[in-house]
Parts: C-alpha cells; sequence; structure tokens
C-alpha cells in the first residue's frame, strides 16, 4: 500500500449522540476563528520564532563552539544584538502564540475528530508544536528572571526542545502551505466582502501588535538603554550595579573572595615559557581602554569602559603562538562558569582586554577583582571574572 492510500484510509466517524459540548455543531459562534485571522498572526509568530531559533543557534554554537572553530571576535556588539533578539522575539511570541491558540481552538473540537489517518496524524503534530513552543517561552521568560524550579539542565532541554519545535513547525507549514497561500498569499481567493468581518479582524490585530510593543518596551530597556525608564518589567537594569554594571554571581556566592584578595594572588600562563604575573607585574604592562558590552545570555546587556592589559601581550610573554586556542581559568572552582575557551582571533583581538579596572575605578571583588576577562562579541557567561590562570588548549 502506498503512503497516500494509507493516508486516505478512512476513521470511523464516533456516534452522534457522542458529539456534545464543544463539539455541538455551531458551538463557537465567534467569527474570528477562521483561516485568514489565524494566517496572519501565523505569519508574525513565525517570523519571531524564527529569529528566536537563528538567534538561538548562534548563542549555542558561542558557547558550545568545538575546538577547531575559530568563533570571530567581530562585529565587537554582534553577541548582544543576537542575543538582545533572541529574548526579545521570545518575549513577543507570547502574545502572538495566545492570540493564535486562541483563534484556533475551536479547531481542537472539529467533528469527526479524525476523518483519515493522514488528517489524524496532521493533527497530532500540533501537540508537539504548541507544547514545544510553550516549553521554550516558559522556560525561556522563567530563565531570564533567574527562577530555575526544575531539575534539568536549562540550556540543554531549551536547545533539544527547539529542534522539536522547528521540525513541527516544519510538518505544519507543508501541511497548511495551501490555507496559508488560499487566504494570505498574493494570488489569494477573493473573500465574499464582509465589511464587519474585516474590521474585526483589524481591530484583533491591532490590538495584539500593542500587546507586542507594550511588552517589547517594557522589556527591552535591559538592553537599550535609553528604553530602561519605561522597561519597568525588566529584570535588570543595565545602569544599576556596583561601579553603574549589573552583577550576576556576587564573589560571596561564588565563595572566591578570601583567594582573591589574597596578596600572593598570581596570573599563571601556562605556556612555552611559563610565567607568573602579579598585580604590580601587570601594572608594569601597557595599559588599554575599550568600550565593550557584557551581554549576558538572560538578554540584559550593559556596556562599560573597561582598562587593563591586552591578552595578546600576556599570551606573548609566555611565547605563545598564534594561532592557538587557549581558555582562562577562574579562582573559582566549581561554577559552570569557571572556565572559558578563547579562539585565536578573540585572543589576538586587541579589545580583547585582562580587565582591571572599569568604569574609571579599580574592578571591585563582585566584577571579578583582581582580573577578569572582557572581550568583543562574546556570551557574558564566557567573560569569566577572577582569573587564576591562562592555559593553552593542547588537542589529544
Ligand atoms: N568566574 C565566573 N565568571 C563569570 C560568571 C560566574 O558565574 N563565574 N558569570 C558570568 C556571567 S553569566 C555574566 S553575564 C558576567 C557578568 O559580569 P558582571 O557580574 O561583572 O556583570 O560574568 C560572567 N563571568
Ligand atoms: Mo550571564
Amino acid at each position: 500500500m502506498t503512503v497516500a492510500a494509507l493516508a486516505a484510509r478512512p476513521i470511523p466517524t464516533p456516534p452522534a449522540t457522542a458529539r456534545r459540548g464543544p463539539w455541538r455543531a455551531g458551538a463557537f459562534t465567534g467569527r474570528l476563528h477562521e483561516p485568514r485571522t489565524a494566517a496572519l498572526l501565523g505569519r508574525a509568530l513565525g517570523i519571531a520564532v524564527a529569529v528566536c531559533f537563528v538567534t538561538g543557534l548562534i548563542s549555542h554554537v558561542h558557547q558550545h563552539s568545538p575546538s577547531w572553530l575559530d568563533m570571530p571576535s567581530r562585529p565587537v556588539w554582534g553577541y548582544e544584538l543576537s542575543q538582545g533578539l533572541h529574548v526579545a522575539t521570545g518575549v513577543a511570541a507570547v502574545p502572538l502564540l495566545l492570540a493564535k491558540l486562541w483563534t484556533v481552538y475551536p479547531r481542537l473540537f472539529t467533528w469527526p475528530p479524525a476523518r483519515d489517518l493522514g488528517h489524524a496524524l496532521e493533527r497530532l503534530f500540533i501537540v508537539p508544536l504548541v507544547a514545544g513552543t510553550v516549553f521554550e517561552l516558559v522556560t525561556g521568560l522563567l530563565n531570564i528572571v533567574e527562577w530555575y524550579p526544575w531539575r534539568f539542565y536549562f540550556p540543554r532541554v531549551h536547545w533539544a526542545v527547539a529542534w522539536v519545535v522547528l521540525g513541527s513547525l516544519l510538518v505544519h507549514l507543508a501541511v497548511k502551505a495551501p490555507v496559508i497561500s488560499a487566504t494570505t498569499g498574493r494570488r489569494r481567493t477573493p473573500e465574499p466582502r464582509d465589511d464587519q468581518l474585516s474590521q474585526d479582524r483589524r481591530a484583533l490585530l491591532l490590538g495584539v501588535g500593542s500587546a507586542v510593543g507594550a511588552v517589547t518596551l517594557a522589556t527591552v530597556g535591559q538592553s537599550v538603554r535609553p528604553l530602561r525608564g519605561v522597561s519597568v518589567l525588566a529584570p535588570r537594569d543595565p545602569a544599576v550595579g556596583p561601579l553603574g554594571l549589573p552583577v550576576t554571581r556576587a564573589a560571596a556566592a561564588a565563595r572566591v573572595a578570601p583567594a582573591a584578595l589574597d596578596p600572593a594572588w598570581r596570573l599563571v600562563v601556562v605556556g612555552p615559557r611559563p610565567v607568573e604575573l602579579s598585580l604590580a607585574d601587570l601594572a608594569r604592562l601597557p595599559r588599554h581602554v575599550v568600550r565593550l558590552p557584557i551581554a549576558c545570555v538572560e538578554g540584559w546587556s550593559a556596556t562599560a569602559s573597561w582598562s587593563g592589559v591586552r591578552l595578546r601581550d600576556v599570551l606573548d610573554l609566555a611565547r605563545v603562538p598564534h594561532g592557538v586556542h587557549v581558555r582562562v581559568v577562574s579562582l573559582e572552582e566549581h561554577g559552570l562558569y569557571s572556565v572559558a575557551p578563547v579562539g585565536p582571533s578573540a585572543a589576538r583581538d586587541p579589545l580583547t582586554l585582562l580587565a582591571l579596572g572599569v568604569n574609571g575605578a579599580p574592578l571591585d571583588l563582585d566584577h571579578g577583582y583582581p582580573l577578569r576577562l572582557i572581550a568583543p562579541n562574546r556570551p557574558g557567561v564566557q567573560q569569566t571574572k577572577w582569573l587564576s590562570r591562562i592555559e593553552v588548549i593542547t588537542r589529544g
């Protein structure tokens, strides 16, 4: 039997007496539960989901780049823009998804529930699509407010479910292609003139658009600094924190204070000619000031003026050859972010600093005293604080 024939195999209709409650004919009278409204909302939601997916992919590659991949260190604002978009499109997707689900939910009660096997399968694919999308938006939102009421490792699960959403979305789009082109395409089937319906639809779309605008304005201030005043729902204000900069993990939580404040602290550089540098040694190297953002995966970002020594100058002292991957290691022993790789481009970028100061003041303990990494186009999780070592990554 061919697949097409299998898909067309009829499924018996349940007895008419089973058709009650929401399954009744005419149970839903709202006129906006119709295909064109669903397709228009779907288009906006699809764009938000697509941007969210691509920027999520970018963030994943940054944080899990294979050892042969040299992540580019430019543009300086690359990760800030990409992750800002990731969180903003995720937030905007919430009202879009709610409106879309409201428009189509009467179809849950289609009668008969499934005409044939193909129809049953098509309907079944809605389950991973809706469940996956809701899961991604809910876990993403909880992540940006740093509330983890679950036991799994968020990045891994959020990443895996993104593929479930992508796969079921592609199936959904393929199945719905005829409806989409008939209701919104360039050569769409002309509707019978219905001014009331058009007006209602316009009002709904306007309302949803305003909701998207409102949630966006209420949160983007965490990365778009001029809007911080209106962003009443933003979990972070990029200008609030010691030295005018937020703190994620404080020194006390990371239990690094004794080691960081120890006068015997040295930066150990493991290379062909290993060196140990005290703060006084570092102070004798050429000093540079750069303006770079910290762009957290949680969507906030804050640009500051960092001063310190170039990573490449320190690597040269240890005769570390060009083109190698290194890693920076924190005094923090057990944190998820205590070690981070630095590829050749970032290692040699003149903007990549081992920072000793920020915003005109010496670095404070919570921002990574005595020494932290700050590099362009890099996720905040890899801007490692409280450095203790720099090592060449040897493959093997
Ligand atoms: N050692 C160490 N470095 C770290 C972290 C950490 O938990 N431990 N957090 C990172 C994260 S998630 C971010 S966003 C930035 C924030 O830097 P800040 O606290 O100075 O703003 O530091 C990064 N560096
Ligand atoms: Mo972060």
